[in-house]
């Protein structure tokens, strides 16, 4: 019997009729290779870089050298991948502290890219790319893209925000390195980029999912027929988390296969993780090196336990990273995915540690009331969460759109509706939660990240 990637080399030959194809071919296989590998393989593909990568930061960053040596920790000391849980962790306070360039690695005449996040308060991360961090980064965004088969022939319609956040550069060099042509797009501009869309036949689309679904409702109000008028066939949607009923949504909305983007500038960007056709989201771990742990306590939880996602990179040249902690809600599975892949899957992330509201101490993750709002009929998925204090008691109130159908039925059917919604909530989250139906387009959109709460708490 064949294996998974001598099938796919098969099936990709014998489709591949030009030199250039059976080139991207060869490719594909490259990428394809580890992804299917067994777990000695990928273990000793990790073991060998993560010792190098430990070895590369204890050698060359005093802030590593430090907190090792505070440790008791040498480089020598890891024998097996799972000596990583021995390292001290990375934060992203960290980084600030060591703004701009204190624990990059390499000289500045071996950086040829920065970026930043954007950071609501204080500094900015600040991120940087020798050519060979490039090259991954370019590799982990084409193997991401080609999950939804993308390839030449393809065009890329890149609606992620270019600049300095790395979603927009991301996606373009991956969709390039597969031969596809890029649409550089970027955010905003709503109705351009429907027409551009259209007009160019982008078979792609990549963005946040709030966008996407901007969009789509965009394009209806514009009297295009969604699957008539495109020929979009997949999506890779990320940057922040979308609750099943807003994946399913978008899907339904533009007739295409979701794909999941996962990443975060300080680990490369898009490119740390991507899902499959059967939706499982795989993280490339032969360059990320994943673990869970309890967000309170910093222990390693096994597969299968919620925690927070913690990473370390273990083929960054500039700015390598040590056990980063994310914030990131999710757990770790490692069965073989029906897609052939081995590499270990994440749960679709359940929100930021820091993003959880606790709400007279019971805790809500915003994609938790997405998820409701997309089960009610007659609700359209922008929301706003408003967080109050009455008197010492926290109030936590939702605003959602009803559709226009809804609204044109009136107040009885809207009182009818807002029960109904009262009442999932309660079933939901097992607290009270006030609702507010507002009319269709009265909640602001966004065209890159989503914000969706409002939390009035801690002013005056
Ligand atoms: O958001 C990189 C990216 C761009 C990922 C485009 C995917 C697509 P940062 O701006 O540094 O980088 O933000 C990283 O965004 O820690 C998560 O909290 C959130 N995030 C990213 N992808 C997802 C996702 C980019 N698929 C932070 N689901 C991360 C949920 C996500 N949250």
């Amino acid at each position: 019997m064949l294996n998974y990637v001598e099938t796919i080399s098969k099936e990709l030959l014998i489709a591949a009729s030009s030199s250039i194809q059976q080139e991207e071919v060869f490719v594909r296989i490259m990428y394809n290779k580890i992804e299917g590998a067994s777990r000695e393989t990928i273990e000793a593909l990790q073991l060998s870089r993560l010792r190098e990568t430990v070895e590369r930061v204890y050698r060359l960053v005093p802030f590593y050298k430090k907190k090792f040596d505070e440790t008791g920790i040498k480089p020598a000391h890891i024998k097996s991948v799972s000596d990583v849980s021995n390292l001290p962790f990375t934060t992203k306070k960290d980084l600030r502290e060591h703004y701009p360039f204190g624990l990059f690695t390499t000289p500045m005449d071996q950086i040829v890219r920065i970026h930043s996040s954007s950071g609501t308060t204080g500094k900015p991360t600040v991120v940087g790319y020798t050519a060979h961090d490039m090259e991954v980064w370019t590799e982990v965004m084409a193997r991401s893209l080609a999950m939804g088969g993308t390839g030449s022939g393809d065009i890329v319609h890149n609606a992620y925000g270019y600049g300095l956040f790395t979603g927009g550069l991301g996606f373009h060099y991956g969709a390039e390195r597969l031969g596809a042509a890029v649409v550089p797009s970027s955010g905003g501009f709503t109705k351009r980029q429907l027409l551009l869309m259209k007009d160019f036949g982008a078979t792609i689309l990549c963005c946040t999912p709030s966008f996407a679904m901007h969009m789509a409702e965009a394009a209806k109000e514009e009297g295009y027929d969604l699957k008539a008028d495109f020929r979009l066939k997949a999506g890779f949607f990320g940057a922040e988390p979308a609750s099943k009923g807003l994946r399913m949504a978008i899907a339904e909305a533009w007739g295409i296969n979701y794909h999941e983007a996962y990443g975060m500038s300080e680990l490369i960007g898009p490119g740390v993780a991507a899902s499959c056709i059967h939706g499982n989201l795989h993280v490339f771990e032969d360059h990320f090196l994943p673990e869970i742990i309890d967000p309170d306590t910093g222990t390693v939880l096994p597969d299968g336990e919620e925690g927070e996602l913690v990473f370390t990179t273990i083929t960054k040249q500039a700015l390598p990273v040590i056990r980063y902690r994310t914030r990131d809600i999710s757990m770790l599975h490692r069965e073989p995915c029906q897609c052939g892949r081995t590499i270990v899957q994440i749960e679709t992330i359940k929100g930021r540690s820091d993003d959880m509201l606790i709400v007279n101490g019971v805790n809500v993750f915003p994609s938790q009331v997405e998820h409701v709002l997309t089960k009610v009929e007659g609700l359209t998925p922008n929301y706003l969460i408003v967080l109050d204090k009455k008197g010492v008691l926290d109030k936590l109130e939702v605003w959602v759109e009803v559709d226009d159908r809804t609204f044109a039925d009136g107040i009885g059917a809207l009182e009818t509706l807002k029960k109904k919604l009262e009442t999932e909530m309660l079933n939901e989250l097992y607290i009270n939660v006030k609702t507010k139906l507002v009319e269709p387009k009265t909640i602001e959109r966004s065209v890159g990240k989503a914000q969706r709460i409002l939390d009035k708490r801690d002013k005056g």
